[in-house]
């Protein structure tokens, strides 16, 4: 009796799985990463986004990581305040400093040279002149600990597991800034590490990705942690015939670059450079170009007159999804917009859709909410795909009883 109500269970379970319906890695439904939040909707890499984007459905928030001067991690997409906050209007311009970011001089005022209790006393700024500006000089710069407090509190609240995808950025860079103002080496990755341990525990089932542009800082957390660890693939531009455009510093992992090395973001994408990716990290982020191929032929889809990207021929998978999941990597694409860059489409929902058929593992996205739309009609009817699964489950668990009888 026992066994036939476990084999049931196991039948129905297995089979009404709708994960089944997903073409991804595992076969379990794809993830909506609030890309800097809903930063669509709000300044970015806020709690205010990060809790938008929770509420909108996002699985995950993603906060970009940079160093203050006294080795704090806050939420910044860049080291440079500039184009995010109102520092400009608080810190007059001798707290600008001149740095080589990634092999190009760069003059603005640089996280790295501010206390925490500084940054505190900046406001965030929408960056896109196109998008809302009316929430400017209302929210405060989090720090990673706010923002896993955040998950964690609304993980509790609303009863589902609400993940945090924090990337690395500019390790090379940080390196450098840590050590002129007395950490070690590894410092960055190394508190990142600490505060997720603390907060998940050193486990690979954790609701944590760790991501970076870079190479040589995933190849360093593969040895200190069991935490996901996904590799980004950058690119400067998509040419019209489709093929990806590499320049600097957009061409290489940027300590790829200081090492001398040849490798190209590129590289990482062919089965060689696939299998290399896998012997340290659990996952791609490919800008989305790399994963399908649309051809600028100069024709008018959307028949608005204007030729834009998303006129673009849509010619399909370019192999490289095949290829990531034959090596056992998830594939997480980058940057889904309601408000620019889709690629072959002029409806967004839809290009998120079609990736999700494909069987993308997750999407970035700054619009959740469209993301959260767009994983709903990936799959026809799925509610009733589960019924018709489970019952056949029933009827499987029905035959076993049968034959035990
Ligand atoms: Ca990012
Ligand atoms: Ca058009």
């Amino acid at each position: 009796m026992r066994v036939r109500v476990i084999s049931l269970l196991i039948l129905s379970t297995l089979v009404a799985s709708p994960a089944l319906a997903f073409n991804t890695l595992n076969g379990q439904s794809p993830i909506v990463i609030g890309h800097r939040g809903a930063s669509g909707y709000l300044p970015e890499h806020t709690l205010e986004s990060y809790a938008l984007a929770i509420q909108q459905g996002a699985h995950f928030i993603e906060p970009d990581l940079v160093l203050t001067r006294d080795g704090q991690l806050i939420a910044r997409h860049e080291p440079i305040l500039d184009g995010t906050t109102d520092v400009a209007s608080k810190f007059d311009a001798s707290r600008k400093s001149t740095r080589n970011l990634d092999g190009v001089s760069t003059t603005a005022y640089f996280a790295d040279t501010f206390t925490l209790a500084e940054v505190k006393t900046l406001r965030a700024i929408q960056p896109r002149a196109s998008r809302n500006q009316s929430f400017n000089g209302l929210y405060e710069i989090p720090t990673l600990d706010e923002v896993i407090a955040l998950a964690q509190n609304q993980s509790a609240q609303i009863g589902r597991p609400i993940g945090i995808y924090p990337e690395l950025k500019h390790s090379t860079y940080m390196k450098i800034q840590a050590q002129a103002n007395g950490f070690s080496p590894t410092y960055f990755e190394d508190a990142l590490v600490s505060k997720l341990h603390a907060a998940y525990g050193n486990s690979a089932t954790a609701p944590v990705f760790i991501q970076s542009f870079e190479t040589a800082n995933l190849k360093y957390l593969n040895g200190q942690t069991n935490i996901n660890l996904v590799q980004l693939v950058d690119a400067d531009d998509v040419n019209a015939n489709g093929l990806l455009s590499l320049v600097a510093p957009y061409a290489q992992p940027y300590d790829i670059v200081v090492a001398g090395g040849s490798t190209t973001f590129a590289d990482l994408l062919t089965p060689a450079g696939l299998a290399e990716v896998a012997t340290y990290a659990d996952g791609i982020g490919p800008w989305k170009p790399y994963l399908v191929k649309t051809v600028d032929d100069g024709v008018d889809r959307t028949g608005d007159g204007i030729l834009s990207i998303n006129d673009r021929r849509v010619d399909g998978p370019t192999g490289v999804i095949a290829a990531a999941h034959a090596a056992g990597l998830l594939v997480h694409a980058y940057t889904f917009r309601n408000d620019a860059s889709g690629y072959g489409f002029a409806d967004p929902q839809a290009e998120m859709t079609y990736y999700f058929g494909l069987g993308v593992d997750g999407v970035f996205t700054d619009f959740p909410d469209t993301g959260v739309a767009a994983l709903a009609s990936a799959v026809p009817e799925p509610e009733t795909y589960a019924l018709m699964l489970a019952g056949l489950g029933l009827v499987a668990g029905f035959a076993a009883r049968r034959r035990k009888a």
